[in-house]
């Protein structure tokens, strides 16, 4: 994949990932009626990138809007939202949108994100121009989060990562796979990784997420997830990965004790909803062994952290729960 954005590791980083030095690519008021722009999702499109963004707007109602860019850095969103025509089945009911993913798999390019129908739960549309959207049926019953789609087939099926949820902010949450033959019906729904005993690792111990569509490496499926661990201050948000096998998703086979991220910069600190990053994608390059991992900060803006996908993946392995 080609000229992914990068910056090299300060020297004085001991790190396996670090921010883009000019944190956040995205403002909050970056298109006019916008309150907040973070929770997004990029990938690699014609000579450049596409995006689906999560933009709230000043009455705040969340819904998501197509975006493009030459550099993966500078984005030019557009000012109205995605409009939806009907995909796999008759138009549904969609009272938000919110946490969009994308990848691309054979010949399009697939969206999820938190659909608004009767409550939370996994919305589904393709493009194949970033133009014309066309929604699918819901993955869930409702309540659900986080559905993040694997970026091929895995034994002749599409499988999709999510978190049952509650209607409120909720204070639970594992990760399951669930399996479709056409992206329509899905089933086989498997419980992947729970969150971690408070006494071993606390940043992970309320729930989990899945965040990036996952990548494929050597040594199976890495999965960067955030984390959640509720303080007397409230919930704060933080990012680490997980290894699962290449052909059994389900089997988790290394999972980062420490967190590989967490709020620490102002922008992640400060902002509508204080102490949280969030990752929603990750463009990368095995050829040259770099990842440009975009994630919300604070529900606000929008950031940047770059890392090498072979130190990840070492730190994930040596530093597993
Ligand atoms: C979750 C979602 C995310 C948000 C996070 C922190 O439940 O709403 O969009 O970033 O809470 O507020």
């Amino acid at each position: 994949m080609k000229n992914i954005p990068w910056q090299e590791k300060p020297e004085n980083c001991k790190d396996v990932l670090w921010r883009h030095s000019e944190n956040p690519i995205i403002d909050r008021y970056a298109i006019p009626t916008s309150n907040s722009i973070f929770n997004s999702a990029v990938v690699p499109f014609e000579d450049g990138f596409a995006g689906v963004f999560r933009c709230d707007n000043k009455a705040v109602q969340m819904n998501i809007f197509a975006g493009f860019s030459k550099d993966g850095i500078n984005w030019d969103i557009n000012h109205e939202p995605i409009q939806m025509q009907a995909g796999n089945t008759q138009m549904i009911d969609s009272d938000y949108k919110y946490d969009p993913r994308v990848t691309f798999i054979e010949d399009r390019y697939w969206i999820t994100w938190c659909n608004g129908y009767h409550g939370p739960t996994i919305g589904i549309a393709y493009t194949f121009d970033f133009k014309e959207f066309f929604q699918c049926e819901n993955a869930f019953l409702p309540f659900n989060r986080n559905g993040v789609l694997f970026p091929k087939k895995i034994n002749g099926k599409y499988a999709m990562l999510s978190r049952p949820s509650d209607n409120g902010h909720t204070p639970f949450g594992d990760i399951y796979i669930s399996y479709s033959p056409d992206m329509k019906y899905w089933g086989e729904h498997r419980c992947v990784m729970k969150v971690a005993p408070f006494e071993k690792s606390a940043w992970q111990c309320t729930k989990i997420g899945a965040g990036p569509v996952p990548i494929l490496t050597d040594e199976g499926w890495l999965l960067f997830y955030h984390g959640v661990i509720a303080t007397c201050n409230g919930f704060r948000y933080s990012v680490g990965a997980a290894i699962l096998d290449e052909n059994e998703p389900d089997k988790v086979k290394y999972r980062s004790q420490p967190y590989l991220l967490a709020p620490a910069e102002l922008y992640e600190l400060t902002g509508d909803v204080p102490n949280v990053v969030f990752p929603c994608a990750a463009l990368h390059s095995h050829e040259e062994d770099r990842l440009a991992l975009y994630y919300g900060a604070a529900d606000t803006c929008t950031g940047v952290a770059y890392g090498k996908i072979s130190e990840v993946v070492d730190f994930v392995k040596n530093n597993s729960l």
